[in-house]
């Protein structure tokens, strides 16, 4: 609809040479445009940042070391945590530079202490959800600063995975809450943790309880079916949709197995190996994470979760200083109208 009326409008022979593209002017070279931003990507690098939120004991702290040591940063050096993981007790992250292909990309995992110890767990996802929220202060106030960098640092959550107790039972009251909460703030992306507690059919079975369960909760996890772009991606996330909760066996620890090291358990049986997708779905979980869907859990946090945030603090009073107050809306306004005058003035000009 747009591009027609468009089109209707512009009469000038550059108009008409600009609608009518390639035809009339031979190869622009629009399609450069991808090497040009892999170019600037591998000069930039990119951000990425993975939480972890669960009750206790249930691995988090493990399957950071996991997904550290794992293909994901082999190549990379400088990462050597032998020592037993302790109780976490307070919210931290840890970050980590991987380079593959020219590309660089700083990992971090927020890794937060277990809940379901405390006497009371009223409210337990309270620090989390104020993390979660600081970090996106933080990127407003660059974004709306006078003097904003060129590049702002990004911290901002880009997904949350949360930890499930094998019980082979149901989610319990305080998953079911966190998850409903927290995921109107982040993408919060369920797993099945220790999945080696489980035999096959218990794991598969009560994969589709929780799926059950969660929709009847009326819980949205990523990727959320509403933001789906169009058949394809539907039909690409219906299929991980449907392979959710990722159940998931985390270890730093090394093994040989058939004259190759792995990370794996030992158990009196044998060796649980972590990157075996016979075994468990980590691997599945880490290149679902990274290879297939990593731009749009940041698009998704950017466009949606942050921009709500954002909007929401714009729009109180007194939420940012006068000053960045009106920086921020005349920067909107700039953004409408400086394109549309530019536009109308070409087009009368021509
Ligand atoms: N069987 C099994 N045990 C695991 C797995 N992952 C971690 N563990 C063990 O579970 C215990 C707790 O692991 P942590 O990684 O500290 O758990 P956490 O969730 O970080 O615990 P908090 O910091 O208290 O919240 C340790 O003894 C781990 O070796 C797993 O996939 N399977
Ligand atoms: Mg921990």
């Amino acid at each position: 609809m747009g591009d027609t009326s468009v089109a209707h409008q512009i009469s000038s022979p550059l108009a008409s040479s600009l609608v009518g593209g390639s035809t009339l002017l031979g190869y622009i070279g629009i399609d450069t445009i991808i090497e040009q931003m892999r170019k600037k990507t591998m000069k930039t690098g990119f951000d990425f940042n993975i939480m972890v939120a669960g009750h206790s004991g249930l691995g988090k702290s493990t399957l950071i070391n996991t997904l550290f040591k794992s293909q994901v940063s082999r190549r990379s050096t400088g990462w050597s945590r032998d020592e037993k993981i302790p109780k976490t007790v307070e919210i931290k992250s840890v970050s980590h530079v991987i380079e593959e292909g020219g590309v660089k990309m700083k990992l971090t995992v927020v890794d937060t202490p277990g809940f379901g110890d405390q006497i009371n767990n009223d409210n337990c996802w309270e620090p989390i959800s104020k993390y979660i929220n600081e970090q996106y202060e933080k990127f407003l106030k660059e974004e709306v600063n006078i003097a904003r960098k060129k590049r702002i640092p990004d911290t901002r959550v880009h997904c949350c995975l949360y930890f499930i107790s094998p019980t082979g039972h149901s989610l319990r009251q305080l998953d079911i809450e966190f998850m409903r909460r927290l995921s109107h703030s982040v993408n919060i992306i369920p797993v099945i943790a220790k999945a080696d507690t489980m035999t096959i059919e218990e794991r598969q079975e009560f994969k589709q309880r929780v799926r059950k369960e969660l929709e009847m909760s009326g819980i949205e996890f990523y990727p959320q079916k509403e933001f789906d772009e169009d058949m394809e991606d539907k039909s690409d996330n219906d299929k991980i949709r449907e392979a959710m909760p990722f159940a998931v066996v985390g270890s730093d620890k090394e093994y040989q197995v058939n004259g190759k090291r792995v990370l794996g358990r030992k158990t009196a049986w044998g060796i649980v190996e972590v990157e075996n997708p016979h075994h468990c779905e980590f691997a599945q979980l880490r290149d679902f994470l990274i290879r297939s869907h990593l731009q749009d859990l940041k698009e998704v946090t950017h466009n949606i979760q942050y921009e709500t945030y954002r909007a929401k603090r714009l729009n109180e009073n007194g939420a940012l200083g006068t000053e960045e107050r009106h920086f921020a809306q005349f920067c909107a306004l700039l953004i409408y109208y400086v394109p549309t005058v530019v536009f109308r003035e070409s087009i009368d000009n021509h």
